[in-house]
């Protein structure tokens, strides 16, 4: 996710609104929205994803509000996060999910709307999932990936806040993914071990 702005450039205070039902930031520099037809191979079954869309059509799964920062040591990064609700076959509506290309990075979400998790995750596996719901914060640490996953039926909205040269890592995620992955069984959320993982592509 590169924003147009320099590094150069000079921030002045400036505030801006956004509204917790919703997520829709107040005149954001960036909104981003991922549409499954761009994302069918992030999930275990992509051809669950296929047929999901055939019969129903493209869906957003998640969007981001952001106003732009420069990408330097010093500022923060801030925006505004929604999943929504959905499942592709067993496994819920999620986020692409990310490194940050400065691993040393953490990262703060506060959940304001819906019900979730944050799937954590080290390069060796060791993972963690981070219950989300209204009022309650999860903290990323420093190399761990992470994904928001929307495991009720309304958006999954938070704020998220990280370091201003944390930048975004996807590579691994494209091309092995997580090695965890949550899907809903007996009509509860479980992690279980990604049968596709090291061959996503
Ligand atoms: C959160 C933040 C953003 C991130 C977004 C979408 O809002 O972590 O930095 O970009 O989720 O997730 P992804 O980049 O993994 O698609
Ligand atoms: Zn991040």
């Amino acid at each position: 996710m590169e924003l147009k702005i320099s590094n150069n450039t000079i921030i002045k205070p400036f505030s801006v609104g956004w509204d917790p039902a919703d997520g829709i930031m107040d005149d954001p520099d960036n909104h981003i929205e991922r549409c499954l037809s761009k994302l069918t191979d992030m999930f275990i079954d992509p051809g669950a994803a296929e047929a999901y869309l055939k019969e129903k059509g493209d869906v957003l799964l998640y969007e981001v509000y952001e106003k732009a920062i420069p990408q330097r040591d010093g500022e923060i990064q801030f925006c505004s996060s929604i999943t929504h609700p959905g499942r592709i076959g067993e496994e819920y509506f999620m986020t692409k999910g990310h490194f940050h290309a400065r691993r040393d990075t953490a990262e703060l979400y506060y959940c304001l709307r819906g019900r979730g998790y944050m799937l954590m995750e080290k390069e060796d596996g060791e993972y963690e999932l981070g219950e989300m719901y209204p009022g309650r914060s999860v903290y990323v640490p420093a190399f761990y990936a992470h994904r928001s996953i929307n495991t009720g039926d309304e958006p999954l909205i938070s704020l998220a806040v990280y370091p201003g040269d944390a930048g975004h890592d996807y590579g691994s995620i494209e091309t092995s993914g997580f090695k965890h992955v949550v899907v809903e069984r007996n009509g509860k959320p479980v992690a279980i071990e990604n049968p596709r993982y090291g061959k996503m592509e």
